[in-house]
């Protein structure tokens, strides 16, 4: 196999990745800022799809008029020239101190009422570089005080800033849908839509929620604690995966950040699993860009940013084969069957069935044998040794 990513791979990067200077709540930067356009030439060199970026990572926030025109032809030039695409555009609604309080969610309603407009701004911007998903981050969408914030108000100013955002793009006739990305916590104590059930709860309130999904992130679930392949798993199954964030987190702490892979192994195993092979007893794919959102470790120099780079591509690259190998092993195919993982699959009911059928079938429930059914072993053991096996590449 080879672990040399090609554009057909899909793998996308944020500018605010490999251009993340170092720079933390406990020390500066230890890395001299990253030229967008050399960005652009590095990520096609090695092999990556497209490039995604927030309004400010590449137009600073105060630029003038032609600062920002000037920066625009400068990357849309690379573009051409590399191929490299842009399938997602983001907005930057957290650096600013005038957002310390957020932005669709600011208690101030001439913050609020700048936050729409910036967004809108941007959905041109994205628009006009042929991007076909528009995440929103609320990373100050929240509070670290529970009397600080009506959260009913909150919730309802939430949905005005969503809805206007994607009737915007409808009316414009964009070809965009809007990602909501859950995070539990930092910046803010607490953050609104912290996870991908509650994000899925809040896109079902929405007026205009049928181009509204979800952006997962790997450690932003796992940062509260929960299975990303099964948030990504749910939001799939609901038809709202819209993008995927990949990255590494080691348990629950702070935004880790780190390389795909580098963080729970296994559980990226079976992430790729399902995003490459999809569910056992198939259903929805995810066919979007392979987006990896981490930061490079601030020990390391642009020799290891580029190293990074390509550390994503390769490990996601590995577990794909990885995977592969693990569904086309016979051995597997006969400890799935005796898991009885494809039975899943069959209705609980039969055709046509009613309760009323159900609660009068007598080997339902009356001759029903739980103590000898109880008996039954599914062998999960040995299933999940056999992936261990291939992961380990055993096998
Ligand atoms: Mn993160």
């Amino acid at each position: 196999m080879t672990l040399q990513p090609t554009p057909a791979d899909r793998f996308t990067f944020g500018l605010w990745t490999i251009g993340w200077t170092g720079n933390d709540p406990f020390g500066q930067p230890t890395r001299a800022a990253l030229d967008p356009v050399q960005a652009v030439h590095k990520l096609s060199e090695l092999g990556a799809y497209g490039i995604t970026f927030h309004d400010n990572d590449l137009v600073p926030f105060d630029a003038t008029a032609s600062e920002k025109d000037l920066i625009l032809k400068n990357f849309k030039a690379a573009l051409t020239e590399t191929g490299l695409k842009v399938p997602m555009v983001t907005t930057n609604l957290f650096s600013h101190p005038v957002f310390k309080d957020g932005g669709f969610t600011s208690n101030d309603r001439s913050v609020r009422r700048f936050a729409l407009a910036k967004v809108l701004r941007n959905i041109d911007l994205a628009a006009e570089l042929g991007a076909e998903t528009f995440v929103m981050w609320g990373g100050r969408e929240g509070s670290e005080y529970d009397g600080s914030k009506d959260l009913h108000a909150a919730l309802d100013r939430y949905r005005e800033g969503v809805d206007t955002a994607a009737a915007y793009i409808k009316e414009k006739g964009y070809g965009l849908r809007i990602a909501l990305e859950p995070k539990p916590n930092e910046p803010r104590g607490d953050i609104l839509l912290p996870t991908v059930g509650h994000g899925l709860a809040f896109i079902a309130q929405l007026e205009h929620g049928d181009i509204v999904g979800l952006n997962p992130e790997t450690g932003h679930e796992q940062m509260a604690g929960l299975n990303f392949t099964h948030g990504i798993a749910q939001a799939l199954w609901a038809g709202k995966l819209f993008h995927i964030d990949l990255n590494g987190q080691r348990g629950i702490k702070y935004d880790q950040d780190l390389v795909f892979g580098h963080g729970d192994l296994t559980s990226a195993f079976f992430t790729v699993d399902l995003l490459e092979n999809g569910f056992p007893g198939g259903g929805p794919r995810y066919d979007g860009p392979r987006h990896f959102d981490y930061k490079p470790s601030r020990t390391d120099g642009y020799d290891g940013v580029w190293e990074s780079a390509i550390a994503n591509m390769a490990t996601y690259l590995l577990l794909k084969e990885r995977a592969l190998a693990f569904r086309a092993d016979p051995e597997v195919q006969e400890a799935l069957a005796t898991s009885g993982v494809a039975e899943l699959a069959q209705p609980t009911l039969a055709p046509g069935e009613t309760t009323g059928d159900l609660l009068a079938d007598p080997s339902a429930f009356e001759d029903f044998d739980a103590d000898a059914t109880a008996q039954r072993s599914f062998a999960f053991i040995r299933l999940n040794q056999l992936a261990i096996e291939h992961l380990l590449g055993a096998r």
